[in-house]
């Protein structure tokens, strides 16, 4: 069928803030499944909610497309759980890439990546499945992007950087080219990744200590 339409999984800022950019770009949207709405009042209202995940086992997999909107946090599963159990169960998951967003041609976005607005993804680039690509992030050239990570705003991470799967980096996170993120990974807030960081870290902060400095200095 073409021109499926959207059923959105979570109801919360998340979901609200991929329901505005599809409302934008004149998706139809006919459900949100969610146990409770937590944002976005304003564009649900006339949106019909399901209150159960069971609730999207009434639609056939062949006739819509699951939009996941639920968010991603550091210690949380929920997303990437939701997801598996439908893909399992046949069904699809929208690539979403809102219209301020500039996704290169020559790049590659698996199924369930989010683009968020005023977000670049330049040439050679890839996005492994259910990534969330948040506000403002930038990922050059010929960087790979794992399943499941979370770049949350204003991520910037120059060239041919690896991230593994499931990585979250937090918001305002530099990262420097040629470097690699071991998968499991959790990048704190404003942290400046000068070296690679290996598996199953937590990173806050900058990497590199100056040396030299007296700690009265800084
Ligand atoms: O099992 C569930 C379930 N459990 C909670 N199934 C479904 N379908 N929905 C569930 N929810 C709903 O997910 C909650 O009722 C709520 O509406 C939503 C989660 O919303 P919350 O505001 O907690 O977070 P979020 O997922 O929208 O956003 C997180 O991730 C974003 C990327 C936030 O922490 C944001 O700050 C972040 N930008």
């Amino acid at each position: 069928m073409k021109n499926k339409p959207f059923l959105i999984i979570g109801g919360g800022g998340h979901a609200a803030a991929l329901a505005e950019i599809l409302i934008k770009q004149k998706k139809r949207i006919i459900g949100v499944v969610s146990p409770e709405l937590t944002a976005g009042n304003i564009l649900f209202e006339n949106i019909e909610l399901f209150l159960n995940d069971e609730d999207i086992l009434k639609f056939r997999p062949e006739d819509i497309l699951l939009v996941n909107g639920i968010g991603s946090m550091p210690y949380k599963s929920l997303r990437e759980d939701v997801y598996n159990r439908f893909k399992k169960l046949g069904y699809e998951f929208a690539t979403v890439i809102a219209d301020s967003a500039l996704v290169s041609d020559y790049s590659t976005l698996k199924c369930g990546v989010q683009v968020m607005n005023n977000c670049v993804v330049n040439i050679g680039s890839k996005v492994g499945e259910n990534t969330i690509i948040n506000t403002s992030t930038s990922i050059d050239h010929d960087c790979i992007i794992g399943a499941h990570c979370h770049l949350a705003p204003g991520t910037t991470l120059s060239g041919q950087v690896v991230i593994e799967n499931n990585v979250h980096v937090a918001t305002g996170v530099n990262v420097i080219n040629n470097i690699t993120i071991g998968h499991n990974t959790i990048i704190g807030v404003g942290a400046n990744i000068i070296k690679a960081i290996p598996a199953n870290s937590i990173v806050y902060g900058a990497r590199e200590i100056i040396k030299g400095l007296d700690a009265n200095d800084c």
